[in-house]
């Protein structure tokens, strides 16, 4: 399948479902380029997409099905994985089993571990990660819409004249998103956009004002505009689709009765809520963007209708350039939905509770009857575990031991349970290590099948590289399984297009117009047709034709009318106290995706934020005694981690912000979700990831150390341990331990206790107290060490030389000991644009000696933010906090 001519797909990692065009150059390297056909990003493409040929390596993949941790074929593996469910289900019952799969799959493999468990095992014991993701918006469109259907399309961001971004932090996470909107304000210098987060972030530098509001007080600020709606009589012109429920205007009215009460309990100002609540009523074209912030929360549902009632009330929605906009975070999240792989769901956005669509999908799938009772969501799967009463397990394509809350409980769980299988791409992550059988997928490149992105546009993922070893489709694989438990007939699938079209079929399955998600205008696409589908919006009733906008002519319930829904505004149920008495948000950084299984390998994605770290604010720093780049213990009453401390004005006092991209593949004890409590959405179940009560403690180590070498070290009795890659297969790990210095050269040698000691070269520096140490392997550099009181610094980029040479001549070795260092080199500090290597150090050089005064002369300077552009953001916070000035002595 290698070859040179562009194969079109879509990106692997957001939910924006991006276009890509790859193809493999002649000397083997992966070329990708944005599709400029591609109607979500005309093109463009963010860093992480165009970093993804770093991460296609085969290194670490799982290439060969494993049994308690060996080799075997796939025809033992299959039989084994069958056997064990079957066993399972046949002494306990269906219910003893459950799914634990991804929006990470494509809709195809979806749609087929969907209609195993739901209609041939007999139990909707089946859940996405979705759950932690988009389960609030779900919940929340069904009970306004009547269906679980985004309104509107991307081109309508561009034609609001108000875009407000909420709970979504889009310049990192939406990024090609966030750049359409930066194009689009330049063309139209009188769009407005607010944001509402807690937290500064780099979506904050285009907008017009940001409202950092008390976390988990959102629906009090959207009561309080409905409130604002009412009293100026907005609904009149829209009830012909809207079914006003008195509640919700009573609740609207008692929970946010005037705008001071409201700037009040978010802790905004009177005048920034007045503000933000007249550009809503002055503009009538405006998009509210959500995402995290709004659906990660106790009261996740509450938020989204809150938003979806002020949209409908004032008839803000189903015509260009307005709407309620859910920002999907991963690639197929839409696709899951659409294919009911929800513990809650049924197919095709059929209801498990409603016996017509039972019935339905019972004579589609020619299967026994479709049970009724819902089957265990996300969290709760695992308490199931725990209790002994799910016994076998198959996770696909996520990572739960890293993503789930309570993960020291997730990981209770899994060992507890009789049997774990896990699909995955890579061979070594934190579930995998609990895992009875690991069976082998292939991943992005080498998996062909469909994607559906946030505005419904259903896109070809296609595949352009060779298959690695035994890897298979995840299709493929359940397919199989699900065969050998005896459904034959109902599994015999050749390939993913005979499973798109019976998807596409069951969607129009007796539909008659009151199932939105109707792709039956796809169900007869013949081979051919299929491997050509362009990127089309759905509903698709007829071929070739897609659907931009949904609820132009009323919404899917009987009446047809949309539903105001009460929304009793509810605090967070993660609440600070004496013991704990800091509030810890979580999210994403720019360059990292998620456990970081993939994006954990690009040294250029590992640049720009290299170790686990906090945000804090200069207060709380002085007042826990809080040093910048200090590394810090958070406890929580669940667990606790070790992180580095990052100072600044981004967060609110007593507010805390971590990724949570950490694993411990990467990280010795850095998973922020150890102290994430599971609490949960009453309604959606989705966990409250965005506020949990932490205590502060600076670590006093012994020693901070630096090492370089290609493998792993041993890190025993360490404090802190975490690596990043910064060449093809070299790590740079940052290291603290507990020792005083007469230890430091024994514990460098047992960091690599591999090694003889003979091998090793040393200088041991007793005036300074620093150890620096190397060993050779063969001829040239095996690794390296450098241990002090504070953290030295370490050249990785020199460094990396280093290791690339077959042979180190002795004025060489001399380097390594001096960690790389060379006067003539600038640190160049953290990497702002990882699409040319520019770091922050370069970039505020040029800004304080006046050779770059904005970000375009940054840009024709240094060529920072002239590709894909994701780092202009940082770049602009660069130039506001770098005056010149300040450089020229007075
Ligand atoms: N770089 C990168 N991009 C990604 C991903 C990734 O891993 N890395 N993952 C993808 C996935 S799966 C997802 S779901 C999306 C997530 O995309 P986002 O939702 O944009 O990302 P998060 O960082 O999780 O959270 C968004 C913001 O919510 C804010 N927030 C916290 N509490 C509140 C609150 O009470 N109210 C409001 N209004 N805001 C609050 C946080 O401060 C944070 O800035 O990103 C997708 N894109
Ligand atoms: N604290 C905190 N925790 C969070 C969040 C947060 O904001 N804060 N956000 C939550 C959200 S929104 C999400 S979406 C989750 C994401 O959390 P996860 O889904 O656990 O994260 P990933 O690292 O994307 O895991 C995907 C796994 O699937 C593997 N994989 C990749 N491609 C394939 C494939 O084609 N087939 C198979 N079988 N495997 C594949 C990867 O190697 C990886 O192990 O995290 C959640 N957890
Ligand atoms: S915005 Fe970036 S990560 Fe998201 S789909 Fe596009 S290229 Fe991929
Ligand atoms: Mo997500």
């Amino acid at each position: 399948m290698c070859n040179n001519k562009p194969v079109k797909t879509t990106c692997p990692y957001c939910g924006v479902g991006c276009g890509l065009e790859c193809s493999i150059a002649k000397d083997g390297e992966v070329v990708v380029n944005g599709d400029t056909e591609h109607p979500a990003n005309i093109g463009k493409i963010c860093v992480k997409g165009a970093a993804l040929q770093e991460t296609v390596t085969i290194e670490g993949r799982l290439l060969q099905p494993t049994i308690a941790g060996k080799d075997v074929s796939w025809p033992s593996a299959i039989d084994a994985v069958a056997i064990s469910f079957l066993d399972v289900i046949k002494r306990y019952g269906p219910d003893a089993v459950g799914f634990y799969v991804s929006g990470q799959l494509l809709t195809e493999d979806y749609y087929v571990a969907n209609k195993l468990m739901k209609g041939f095992v007999g139990s909707n014991n089946i859940d996405s990660n979705s759950r932690l993701c988009m389960a609030s918006t779900v919940a929340g469109q069904k009970q306004a819409f009547g269906a679980d259907g985004v309104p509107g399309c991307y081109e309508d961001i561009e034609l609001a004249d108000l875009v407000i971004f909420t709970g979504s932090n889009a310049a990192w996470c939406h990024p090609v998103i966030y750049q359409r909107v930066v194009e689009a304000k330049k063309l139209k210098p009188n769009l407005k956009i607010v944001v509402i987060d807690p937290r500064k972030t780099a979506t904050c530098d285009i907008a017009d004002f940001h409202l950092p509001l008390k976390p988990g007080s959102d629906a009090t600020l959207w009561n309080g505009l409905l409130n604002e709606l009412r009293s100026l009589g907005y609904n009149r012109e829209n009830s012909r689709f809207i079914e006003e429920d008195a509640d919700a205007i009573e609740w609207a009215v008692s929970s946010a009765p005037s705008i001071k009460t409201v700037a009040g309990l978010c802790n905004l100002k009177t005048d920034d809520v007045a503000r933000f609540y007249e550009l809503f009523l002055e503009n009538q074209k405006v998009v509210t963007l959500f995402s995290q912030g709004i659906n990660q929360s106790t009261s996740g549902t509450g938020k989204v209708n809150a938003i979806l009632n002020c949209h409908l009330y004032s008839g803000r929605i189903g015509k260009p350039g307005m709407g309620p906009f859910s920002l999907t975070g991963q690639p197929n999240a839409m696709g899951g939905r659409e294919v009911g792989a929800l513990a809650n769901q049924l197919a095709a956005h059929m209801d498990i509770t409603n016996s017509e669509h039972r019935k339905l999908v019972k004579e589609f799938w020619r299967c026994k009857p479709l049970v009724k009772k819902p089957g265990y969501t996300a969290v709760d799967m695992f308490k199931a575990m725990a209790d002994g009463k799910i016994k076998a397990v198959w996770i696909m394509g996520t990572n739960p031991a890293v993503s789930l809350p309570d993960s020291s409980f997730v990981k209770k769980a899994l060992k507890k349970c009789p049997m774990v299988v896990v699909s995955d791409v890579v061979k070594n992550t934190d579930t995998s290590r609990y895992a009875d059988i690991m069976l082998p997928a292939l991943g992005w490149g080498e998996k062909s099948g469909t994607v559906t992105n946030s505005e419904r546009c259903i896109s070809r993922q296609r595949s352009f590289l060779e298959k690695p070893g035994q890897a298979k489709a995840d299709w493929w694989i359940i397919s199989k399984v699900a065969q050998k438990m005896g459904h034959k007939d109902a599994f015999a699938y050749k390939n993913e297009h005979e499973i798109f079209c019976e998807h596409a079929q069951l969607s129009g399955f007796k539909n008659g117009g009151q199932r939105v998600f109707d792709i039956s205008g796809l169900a007869q696409l013949n081979t051919e047709e299929y491997d050509l589908l362009k990127p089309i919006q759905w509903p698709v009733l007829t071929p070739g034709v897609g659907t931009k906008r949904l609820y132009q002519e009323g919404y899917p319930r009987k009446n047809g009318k949309a539903r105001l829904v009460t929304v009793i505004p509810q605090d967070p149920k993660g609440k600070i106290n004496r013991a704990y008495p800091l509030l810890l948000n979580s999210g994403r950084v720019r360059d990292q995706w998620h456990t970081m299984t993939r994006s954990g390998n690009s040294p250029r994605l590992g640049r720009h934020k290299p170790e686990p770290y906090f945000d804090i604010h200069p207060d709380d720093a002085k007042r826990y005694g809080i040093n910048n780049g200090e590394l810090v213990k958070l406890k929580s009453a669940l667990g606790h981690g070790v992180f580095r401390a990052v100072i600044n004005n981004n967060q609110r006092v007593g507010e805390l912000f971590a990724p949570m991209h950490w694993s411990r593949q990467f990280s010795s004890n850095s998973t922020v979700n150890s102290l994430v409590h599971p609490f949960l959405d009453h309604q959606s179940k989705q966990p409250e990831f965005k506020q949990t009560p932490v205590a502060i403690k600076a670590l006093t180590p012994g020693w901070v150390g630096v090492a370089f070498c290609r493998g792993d070290i041993a890190d025993k009795s360490l404090l802190y341990a975490n690596r990043v890659k910064v060449g093809s297969n070299l790590w740079r790990y940052d290291l603290a331990g507990k020792d005083d210095f007469s230890s430091w050269q024994s514990v460098a040698r047992s960091l690599f206790s591999n090694v003889a000691d003979s091998a090793w070269l040393e200088y041991i520096d007793t005036g300074y107290l620093a150890y620096r140490g190397g060993f050779m392997s063969g001829d040239g550099l095996g690794g390296s060490l450098f241990m002090a009181k504070s953290r030295p610094v370490c050249h990785n980029g020199e460094m990396a030389k280093l290791f690339e040479k077959a042979e180190i001549s002795n004025q060489e070795r001399g380097v390594v000991l001096s960690g790389g260092s060379s006067q003539a080199k600038m640190d160049e500090g953290k990497i702002v644009c990882a699409c040319f290597g520019v770091g922050e150090q370069k970039i505020i050089t040029a800004i304080l000696n006046g050779a770059a005064t904005n970000v375009k002369e940054v840009g024709r300077l240094l060529k920072a933010g002239t590709n894909c552009g994701s780092c202009i953001p940082e770049i602009g916070s660069l130039l506001l906090e770098n005056q010149p000035s300040q450089a020229v002595p007075a």
